[in-house]
């Protein structure tokens, strides 16, 4: 397992729409699973491939709160959003490619997501809760959409220079 680099905003492919993923293969198993180790290890709940620098629809995130409930990690290739709820909710997302900034935001309380899983197969399931927020947040991210885009300008540029900053002094060490 190899823990990948996670790119952090401004990036400009975190800008960008990500292509299909072409076939299930023994490397993109490979990916999946590093994706996830990569994700334990942050620690977050979600991961997309953009966010470690490949540019395929492939996402994976795990929800499970707390310690007593067995991890579900699930891996998402070329997902849809095949239905949204009218009902909201309203969530402070974060995301491990903008550190410890975070910001409400409203989406769909419910969503349908069809995908192809690491068997090849369809799927198909209704997300809620914060499985449904984190689907929803990863899904974005393959369309070069990231949780600031909800935000007014002011909050967006505010956050955007917070990172400029960041990784400024980063840079500098
Ligand atoms: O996509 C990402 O950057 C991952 C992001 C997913 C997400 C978080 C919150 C709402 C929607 C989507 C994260 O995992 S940020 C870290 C985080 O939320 C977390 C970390 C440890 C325990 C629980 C949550
Ligand atoms: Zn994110």
């Amino acid at each position: 397992m190899t823990l990948k680099h996670i790119l952090l905003h401004p990036d400009p492919r975190l800008k960008k729409v990500c292509a299909p993923v072409e076939g299930v293969t023994p490397e993109l198993g490979k990916l999946a699973e590093d994706m996830l180790q990569t994700m334990y290890d942050a620690p977050g709940i979600g991961l997309a491939a953009p966010q470690v620098g490949v540019m395929q629809r492939l996402f994976v995130m795990d929800c499970v709160k707390g310690q007593d409930e067995a991890a579900k990690p699930m891996v998402l290739i070329n997902p849809e959003v095949t239905w949204t709820s009218e009902d909201r909710s309203t969530y402070e997302e974060g995301c491990l490619s903008i550190p410890e900034q975070f910001a409400e935001v409203t989406r769909p309380a419910r969503v349908r997501m069809a995908w192809t899983g690491l068997d090849n197969q369809r799927h198909e399931e209704e997300f809620d809760d914060l499985w449904a927020t984190c689907a929803q947040h990863e899904f974005d991210h393959l369309n070069g959409k990231l949780f600031i885009d909800y935000l007014g300008p002011i909050k967006r540029q505010l956050i955007t220079r917070r990172m400029e900053k960041f990784k400024r002094e980063r840079a500098r060490g």
